[in-house]
């Protein structure tokens, strides 16, 4: 038993590390984790219990709302708003911010960002679906409500970021600033365990992931990149493997752990990509670079990017460091759109 250590032993191990000192911060990855644990249970029931068809409702961006989509987002605003670090949420399955009115919040140092449930299409098929949060320390008073200023800051004021992935094992992956750490939830403790301290993705990787079905839509420097994938040079340790599951966080985390470039570029139709900045780019972008890696739109490093609206997209290109310059070289070279 001496060598499990808890996500809750390492927070509170790693508390120096938080450039915003005390217990807040820990506190505030605490209740994640307690949300976590809670969403990770439903999910694991949901073929079991009449929550994973739709509930007629749509997000902002159109998408039809999964029962569990809803389920994990009041869980876990519920579990932000019970404790006194959190002033308000931005989440994609809330059209605006949500400010918390309680006593207890107003005082609250940080703001949280979130995707509750994303891959939520894949619920019903059974494959991997994720949390994803970003955490930022508020601009405006403490005292007073939050403002859009607080939820619009750029990705490299990011204090915290992190996912939860429910796939074969539930892991809650998060970084401060200070690497990336993994945990592998046991069930039969009921506790997140450190799995994979100081995570790194290699620089050179030979999967590349991306939905080809969207090819003919892609820019010119795109579909130059697939086809260099794609070209038979050993030496080059090419051909690539095509591994896309449509669902980031599950697709992030083995091009993590493998080496590899996930990249979700404008389209023809989507001129701005379909991933959205603020609760999917940024955190991931925050992660990946705390491991080594780099996430860009193809051109800007996503966490330099100033955001103008809450729900915005971005093309996103992410993975391993020579993976993802090369793709910028080619949309550089060919920067025509189709
Ligand atoms: P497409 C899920 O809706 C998501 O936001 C990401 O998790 C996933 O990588 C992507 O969209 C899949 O989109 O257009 O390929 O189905």
């Amino acid at each position: 038993m001496s060598d499990i250590r808890t996500l809750g032993e390492f927070i509170v191990e790693k508390q120096t590390d938080f450039p915003h000192a005390s217990g807040e911060l820990s506190s505030l990855l605490g209740s994640i984790k307690l949300a976590a644990k809670i969403v990770n249970r439903e999910i694991n029931k949901a073929g079991l219990v009449d929550i994973t068809g739709s509930v007629g409702g749509e997000n902002i961006q159109g998408e039809d709302q999964q029962k569990l989509d809803v389920y994990a987002n009041d869980k876990f605003k519920a579990a932000l708003e019970a404790r006194d670090q959190v002033c308000g949420v931005a989440s994609e399955e809330e059209d605006e911010a949500v400010a918390f009115n309680k006593e207890l919040n107003r005082n609250s140092k940080y703001v949280v960002l979130m995707d509750p449930l994303d891959g939520s299409s894949n619920i019903d098929v059974n494959v991997s679906v994720g949390t994803i949060f970003s955490i930022y320390q508020r601009v405006s008073p403490v005292g007073t409500p939050p403002t859009q200023e607080d939820f619009l800051q750029p990705g490299n004021r990011q204090v915290a970021a992190g996912y939860i992935i429910y796939g074969s094992s539930t892991m809650l992956v998060y970084t401060t600033g200070n690497g990336m750490h993994g945990f592998t939830y046991d069930p039969s403790l009921g506790v997140f365990c450190l799995s994979h301290e100081n995570m790194r993705i290699p620089e050179d990787g030979r999967i590349y992931s991306i939905n080809e079905g969207n090819y003919i839509r892609f820019p010119m420097g795109v579909k130059k990149y697939i086809k260099h994938c794609q070209e038979d040079v050993p030496e080059d340790n090419r051909p690539y493997t095509s591994r896309y599951i449509g669902s980031l966080v599950a697709d992030f985390h083995r091009n993590l752990l493998k080496g590899g470039i996930y990249m979700y570029p404008s389209t023809a139709t989507h001129p701005n990509g379909k991933l959205r900045l603020l609760y999917e780019c940024n955190p991931m972008a925050f992660l990946i670079e705390q491991a080594g890696g780099i996430a860009s739109d193809g051109k800007t490093r996503i966490m330099d990017l100033k955001p103008t609206e809450l729900h915005q997209r971005v093309p996103f290109f992410v993975g391993s460091t020579n993976m993802v310059r090369k793709v910028e070289a080619f949309l550089e070279e060919y920067p025509e759109q189709q």
